[in-house]
């Protein structure tokens, strides 16, 4: 497709310039004014910021509708193939900037806002964010889902509309408190309601068999409950392309019906009862990172998703006339990890008791239907479910899975003949640890496709936990390493950095990212590097006076900004960098002369509200600041931020501030990370291990561009089965020795020796994820960090050819992988249609 004919129609608009599409600053401040008094029901006198927010996201919509309305349009009308991509999480981040970016008409609103007498950033910090996920996974979600808008690929998001997401955090004398997250207590101007398309979800009960009018033997799933399901759309915009794909996420609601027949039986309560109970199913996010809770409400929440999702795709399918033998020509889904593996299971009820289709024809459906990724490989993190709360819920589904499970150890047996062993291991029935479902095998079983998010990762897939599976079906494996989107990433959040790229290289790179390389020869120009640095520095500037206002902190722009921001888990070892930290406060207290880089360590990241040792961890950071930030010693060499509440929002902030991009996870633990990419897409080194995705990020911009330390994951692997001593790490180390005395003396604890115990002693005794082995690697590579930051000619080129390199990372590359490998899918074209014709 041609990228200059899309932007033609984007540009022109339709011919009839009406307050709904036109794109003119006076047309955009007429319409603001009418939606300020049509929607929000007000006048100026009275209206608050929030009011003008509203009225603007609606001018936006407006614009936003009209392509979206053709999108859905050409979809239906050309039977185009259409990816599903099934996720218990987004995070899509605010809508309204990302819009203006994608739609191209962020300069004329800027104006109009401005003739309106209102500033834009003012109103952009209005908008409460989605926050309906917790890291990586569902802001990959979210990534990808711009990138198929983008590439103009057919494409759903099906989800959860939490009524609360992920909580907001504050930090309170140094731990973190979790606050209700209530997003939508203003309303959401960016979804469309579409109760005339819920579906019914039903829940435990028992199933019986029959023997319908031809005589064959069928099943009926009597259920106990019945939960109706409501979407609710959100429009997601392509950068500068018609395409506007759907975010499709589902509200639990009561049926009516249920609560008549209470009603009229006498029983109020009871009726008002199940309303309640209803409802709770989509209330809240659980905010557990990698390790699963293996509660009943969750597995209602997956279940309740998946069935209205699939639901619809057989709707929208049998609407559009096609048998239902090539649902799997029409519709790719991608399983976004186990969470909704179940799927595969509810796609097989309904093919085979709902529509009465045979059980050979619905698996070779459902096979080359679905595809799914895997995204950790902790243990924590596998789902598995027991099968007493599982036939419990969803009886049906059980059975079908037993079904499932014993046509495929028979076609196991017959390949490995006698082999009992390898039967167990495969099975999707987990017989040790008291009988449990494994999501896992019954993804791989179920799909045509099973992919990783970065090479290591996929690798260690391989000869790990899906061993027995790549054995048995090798070409069913590839990787598909992460990527995130350069419109958000870049464009949204880094104004400045984006101008200069692209007064020197042209637009060409925001949707063919390797456009970067360009930039390469101009690391070696005296004139585009000192523009750069400018850049930085205004940038960390915007950073400290933000930290200055919401903190009271004074930062120095000048210093090393060494960032960690990302969730708090051990694995990703916030704990080393502390170690780091409190080793240069050492060195400062025996020699208060000692010539040091300045540096400024900002963490963020929130911790399961479970999870102690994380929240420990946090309240280390918050401590070792209170005493370094005060200590007139240290003479502002280190200074040390937790900005609280690290989500979408607040971590555009971050991402193009920093200078060291933290990645230092124990290797073999992080699947891939993401913040890496977007930190070195705005120009930060690396120091990091081994993991993930870090290893592709050292192999494009080049190992003399990255800085790496400590073991790889096979030495992690091999040192960790050759018995592990941490202690002797500790005897022989004296700046280890003497840092981890120090926390333990309570220095940091106003003398209470006893509160960072259980950290000390975990890392003296266990240390399960090696930082006492990675210590001395980490500080000697910060320490040749803090030694290049001295000469910022060679930090700033060496910046420069990060971005220049960091093309592979675009969310664009990875879906068009996708795309290709495991979807078959094509892009199609979005014509716009005259506004007028489209209504009529
Ligand atoms: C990732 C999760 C995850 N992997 C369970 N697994 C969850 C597992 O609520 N739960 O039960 C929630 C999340 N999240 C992350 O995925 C990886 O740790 C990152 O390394 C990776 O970059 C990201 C996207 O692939």
């Amino acid at each position: 497709t041609s990228g200059q004919s899309d932007s033609m129609d984007v540009q022109t608009g339709p011919q009839i310039e009406d307050d709904r599409t036109g794109f003119s600053i006076e047309t955009l401040r007429r319409a603001i004014a009418d939606n300020l008094y049509y929607i929000q029901g007000k006048f100026p006198e009275i209206a608050t910021q929030y009011d003008y927010y509203m009225a603007l996201a609606y001018t936006v919509r407006d614009r936003i509708l009209h392509r979206w309305i053709n999108t859905v349009k050409t979809y239906r009308e050309q039977d185009v193939k259409v990816v599903c991509y099934l996720s218990a999480e987004y995070l899509p981040g605010p809508h309204l900037g990302n819009n203006l970016v994608n739609l191209g008409i962020y300069p004329q609103v800027e104006q109009a806002v401005r003739a309106s007498g209102l500033d834009l950033n003012a109103l952009l910090a209005e908008e409460e964010e989605p926050g309906l996920g917790n890291g990586g996974l569902g802001r990959l979600a979210a990534c990808y889902m711009d990138s198929l808008a983008t590439l103009e690929i057919p494409a759903i998001g099906y989800g959860i509309r939490y009524e609360y997401g992920i909580f907001d955090q504050e930090i309170r004398d140094g731990w973190q408190v979790e606050i209700t997250d209530k997003w939508l207590r203003l309303g959401n101007p960016w979804e469309i309601p579409r109760p005339e398309n819920a579906v019914d979800v039903k829940f435990g009960g028992y199933t019986e068999s029959y023997t319908d009018d031809q005589g064959h033997y069928r099943v009926r799933w009597v259920p106990h409950q019945v939960v109706k399901g409501v979407p609710y759309d959100t429009p997601i915009s392509g950068y500068r392309v018609n395409t506007t794909n759907t975010l499709r996420l589902w509200k639990a609601e009561a049926p009516e019906s249920f609560d008549f027949q209470a009603f009229n039986l006498g029983d109020y309560y009871g009726a008002v009862d199940t309303k309640i109970t209803s409802e709770n199913l989509t209330k809240v996010l659980y905010p557990n990172d990698e390790p699963i809770q293996g509660k009943q409400l969750r597995l209602e929440q997956q279940y309740f998703f998946v069935s209205c999702s699939l639901q619809n795709l057989l709707k929208i399918h049998l609407l559009r006339e096609d048998p239902l033998e090539t649902f799997a020509d029409k519709f790719a889904i991608q399983l976004n990890d186990t969470h909704p593996a179940i799927g595969i299971a509810e796609l097989m009820r309904l093919l085979v008791d709902e529509y009465l289709i045979n059980w050979e024809i619905a698996w070779d459906i459902t096979q080359e239907a679905f595809a799914f990724t895997n995204h950790t490989l902790l243990p924590e993190a596998l789902e598995t479910w027991s099968l007493e709360l599982f036939g419990r819920l969803l009886p049906r589904h059980l059975e079908i899975i037993y079904e499932i499970n014993q046509r495929f150890l028979d076609q196991v047996r017959l390949k490995y003949l006698g082999n009992t062993d390898k039967l167990a291991q495969l099975s999707l029935l987990d017989e040790r640890r008291g009988k449990r479902i494994r999501m896992a095998h019954l993804a791989c079983v179920g799909s045509h496709a099973i992919n990783g998010v970065a090479a290591l990762h996929t690798e260690l897939l391989k000869t790990g936990v899906l061993r027995d599976f790549y054995e048995l079906w090798p070409e069913k494996f590839s990787n598909k390493t992460n990527g995130v989107t350069p419109r958000r990433w870049m464009v949204l959040i880094n104004p400045r950095l984006t101008q200069l790229i692209s007064r020197n290289i042209g637009e060409s790179w925001i949707k063919q990212l390797d456009d970067l390389r360009q930039l390469a020869p101009l690391a070696n120009d005296p004139s585009f590097c000192h523009e750069w640095r400018q850049v930085k520095r205004a940038v960390k500037q915007d950073l400290a006076d933000y930290i200055q206002t919401t903190q009271g902190l004074t930062i120095n722009p000048d210093s090393i900004y060494d960032v960690q921001a990302k969730r708090f888990h051990e694995y990703k070892r916030q704990h080393l960098n502390v170690l780091h930290i409190v080793t240069l406060y050492n060195r400062i207290k025996h020699n208060p002369e000692i010539e040091m880089t300045p540096r400024t360590f900002i963490f963020g990241g929130k911790a399961a509200p479970g999870y102690r040792m994380a929240k420990l961890i946090i309240k280390l950071i918050t401590a070792v600041g209170d005493a370094v930030n005060q200590d007139p010693d240290v003479c502002d060499r280190i200074k040390i931020v937790f900005m609280p509440d690290f989500n979408v929002t607040n971590s555009q902030r971050i991402y193009p501030a920093a200078d060291l991009s933290e990645q230092i996870s124990t290797a073999g633990k992080e699947a891939s990370g993401t913040g890496n990419m977007k930190f070195s897409m705005n120009g930060a080194l690396t120091i990091g291990t081994l993991d993930g995705a870090n290893i592709e990020i050292r192999e494009a911009v080049g190992a003399e561009n990255f800085y790496l330390f400590g073991l790889t994951a096979q030495e992690v692997a091999d040192l960790k089965a050759s018995s592990y001593n941490p202690r002797a790490y500790y005897d022989s180390n004296a700046a280890l020795r003497e840092a981890l005395d120090l926390i333990s003396s309570g220095y940091f604890s106003h003398g209470d020796g006893s509160l960072f115990q259980p950290l000390v002693e975990g890392l003296l005794h266990h240390d399960p994820y090696l930082v006492l082995a990675d210590y001395q690697s980490y500080i000697d590579c910060q320490d040749s960090v803090g030694q290049a930051f001295q000469d910022q000619e060679t930090w700033t080129r060496t910046a420069i050819l990060n971005v220049a390199r960091i093309g592979k990372f675009s969310s664009d590359r990875a879906i068009r992988e996708y795309c290709q490998d495991i979807w078959h899918v094509d892009p199609v074209h979005i014509k716009l249609e005259e506004y007028v014709q489209a209504k009529a």
